[in-house]
């Protein structure tokens, strides 16, 4: 179960904590001790996600993850993949005890998991909820309301967990770096822009991934920018196709978006928000902002996610 779920990522979580602790450590050599610990932490992260993502795959219904089928598809596992969840989960703080207990900064770890797991289960909520049967109501997706959604679900794990893990490691104080977050919300978001739109346009091949958000009713970005762009016939489209699964439905919605020329909006979407936040992230006085970016772009636009 750990095999089939924590591995096979990409692993940019995990690896942002290390990038991060290297960064505020001002090109001095890592001990082997502290390599080991910043290893260990990181795979904390990578814990929690897998832990995450065996949950969101159920609520979402998804097919396949990581290029095979979810955990949950398995015949053996079917709802047993709930448990698995929360025993992922369990070995988060048993490896954080297990290696940190005595640290200075152990409280202030513990802390830290809990609330970010928080966090994004809020997200995950506001997610899952706006998608509830008699509930939908696309009148309601708005850029404000997807925002809000990716600040929770995936800003506060992805990006500010492995920041903040590796300054607490460092002997950082994480209430002085408040300015940090509003850089690592849009970091999310330019993220999560490029989920969305793998989700319909991507190759299930290079993502590992079926995409499920149209039939999910998803608050995707990709919709967000439909109703921006639609008139009123095109809305009515987007009203009586959206959040069924039915690929006759499917096709009509991404036919729409290929009408709206959703993907040159989307390539637009990529080019700005890539240069605007650079340059926030040059401006930054925290090196720990700049170690994160570099890793999840890859120093270049075209990065993988
Ligand atoms: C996933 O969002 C969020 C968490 C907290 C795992 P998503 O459902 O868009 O992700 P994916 O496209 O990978 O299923
Ligand atoms: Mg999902
Ligand atoms: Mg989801
Ligand atoms: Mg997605």
């Amino acid at each position: 179960m750990l095999d089939y779920n924590v591995r096979r990522g990409k692993m940019n979580r995990g690896l942002s904590v290390i990038d991060v602790f290297k960064s505020l450590k001002e090109g001095n050599e890592l001990s082997n001790d502290e390599v080991f610990l910043a290893c260990a932490l990181g795979w904390c992260i990578e814990w929690l996600q897998a832990y995450f993502l065996v949950h969101d795959d159920i609520m979402d219904q998804s097919h396949t993850r990581r290029g095979r089928p979810c955990w949950f598809r398995l015949p053996k596992v079917g709802m047993i993949a709930i448990n698995d969840g929360v025993i992922l989960r369990n070995q988060i703080f048993r490896i954080l005890k297990k290696h940190f207990k005595g640290k200075p900064y152990y409280t202030d770890l513990l802390d830290l998991f809990n609330e970010v797991e928080f966090q994004t289960a809020s997200g995950q909520m506001i997610d899952l909820i706006t998608t509830l049967e008699g509930e939908k109501d696309l009148s309601k997706y708005s850029l404000s309301t997807y925002r809000r959604i990716v600040e929770y679900k995936a800003a506060y794990y992805s990006f500010y967990l492995p920041v903040a893990s590796a300054m607490l490691m460092a002997g950082e104080n994480l209430v002085n770096h408040t300015d940090m977050k509003n850089v690592l919300v849009e970091m999310a978001i330019y993220h999560q822009v490029k989920d969305d739109f793998l989700d319909c346009f991507g190759d299930p091949e290079v993502t590992g991934k079926i995409g499920t958000d149209i039939e999910d009713f998803k608050c995707s970005w990709l919709v967000v920018k439909a109703l921006e762009r639609a008139d009123d016939s095109q809305k009515k489209l987007l009203y009586e196709n959206y959040g069924k699964a039915d690929r006759a439905c499917i096709a009509k919605v991404k036919e729409l978006y290929k009408t709206l020329d959703i993907q040159g909006a989307f390539a637009e979407f990529e080019r700005e928000n890539y240069e605007k936040i650079t340059k926030q992230v040059e401006a930054h006085r925290c090196k720990a902002v700049q170690a994160i970016w570099r890793r999840y772009t890859g120093g270049s636009r075209g990065g993988d996610l």
